[in-house]
């Protein structure tokens, strides 16, 4: 009989209980409900396509019940899954403007977009769950303060994304590397695929919506006139790649090499993204596997919340990458300020 060579998520965490310096299993119980609620979504996700059948938003199926958007129902699974595991004090979510309070005595926050990309579903385009937990400050059994939840990044325990593309992957990390599960729907787990993923440092892909050029900064211009010009020894032009979704678009450059870009522009200064529940828990993902991510001049992990959707400008991506983009930024900076 052939040797189960499967390492299932739950195995790994556990083999791995000692990494998290102080969880006695309640970061893993944590992992376990997170997990628990993305094999539902991607269940739902899968079915997306028969939505005539099922009916769209806003209207009553078959069956008589409302038919809720994806976004809507996955915030309602992890949601849901967080309530009854017990470990998590609060959720913030990209689908909720005020924080969810779950458990009093519950330790832990998670931040999350739960459906990250949803508007790719109708054409069938990869999308995500992005997920990022902190250890709550204030103490156990009270309630959960703003403070809790606008820590920044650096204070992260645990980040990770589900991807549901031509197959699910969970990409995780809790500070001591990065570690790929893919879902094995033959026995509906998720199972070690690509352990202690390091990002190339330097790739040829670079994503951003060249759609907005005339709104980028300068810096942002010059960048991708680089990132065009024919220099063989350098592997450019670069080829561009930018699907519009974020979890889809991280994922190829974290695993090929690359730079995703969202920047802002004179119009909204911040960009697009979410620092909070979208930029920090990247960043913690490509930092750990020895990529970079800023907001062209910043640390994204050292910008501190003000605000629980407040959103920034994000490089992220290769290292070399990102330290070139953040020359051109410096050297549009400089220019603006008569350096
Ligand atoms: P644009 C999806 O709405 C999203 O938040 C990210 O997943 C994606 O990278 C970005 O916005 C796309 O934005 O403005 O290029 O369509």
């Amino acid at each position: 009989m052939q040797e189960n060579t499967h390492t299932t998520v739950h195995q790994f965490i556990l083999d791995r209980q000692n990494d998290f310096s102080f969880a006695t299993g309640e970061l893993s119980r944590l992992m376990r409900d997170i997990i628990l609620a993305s094999r539902i979504v991607n269940r739902d996700v899968n079915k997306a396509g028969l939505m005539d059948i099922l009916g769209n938003y806003g209207s009553v199926n078959v069956q008589g019940e409302e038919v809720k958007k994806l976004d809507v129902r996955a915030n309602e699974e992890f949601i849901n899954a967080l309530k009854r595991g017990g470990e998590c004090a609060a959720v913030i979510s990209e689908e909720d403007e005020e924080t969810n309070h779950i458990n009093t005595r519950g330790a832990y926050i998670v931040a999350m977009d739960p459906l990250d990309g949803s508007s790719n579903i109708d054409v069938n385009v990869s999308i995500g769950t992005i997920f990022s937990i902190y250890r709550r400050l204030s103490p156990v059994g009270s309630e959960v303060t703003m403070e809790d939840c606008l820590q920044p990044g650096v204070n992260q325990v645990a980040a990770g994304y589900i991807l549901y593309g031509s197959s699910t992957m969970l990409v995780y990390t809790t500070g001591k590397g990065v570690n790929g599960f893919t879902l094995d729907l033959s026995i509906g787990e998720f199972c070690l695929s690509n352990p202690n993923v390091m990002t190339p440092e330097v790739g040829n892909l670079y994503s951003i919506n060249e759609g907005n050029y005339q709104k980028f900064p300068e810096g942002v211009k010059n960048y991708i006139k680089y990132c065009q010009e024919d220099v063989k020894a350098d592997k450019r032009p670069y080829s561009t790649r930018y699907i519009g979704s974020f979890v889809a678009d991280f994922h190829r450059n974290l695993m090929k090499g690359g730079i995703y870009i969202y920047p802002g522009t004179d119009k909204d200064p911040n960009g697009k993204l979410r620092l909070i529940y979208e930029c920090n828990p990247m960043a913690f993902l490509v930092e750990q596997a020895g990529g970079r991510a800023t907001d062209g001049h910043t640390r994204i992990m050292e910008l501190t919340p003000e605000k629980l959707h407040q959103r920034t400008p994000v490089f992220i991506g290769s290292k070399t990458m990102v330290l070139k983009a953040e020359e051109f930024m410096q050297a549009q900076a400089e220019q603006v300020n008569g350096g």
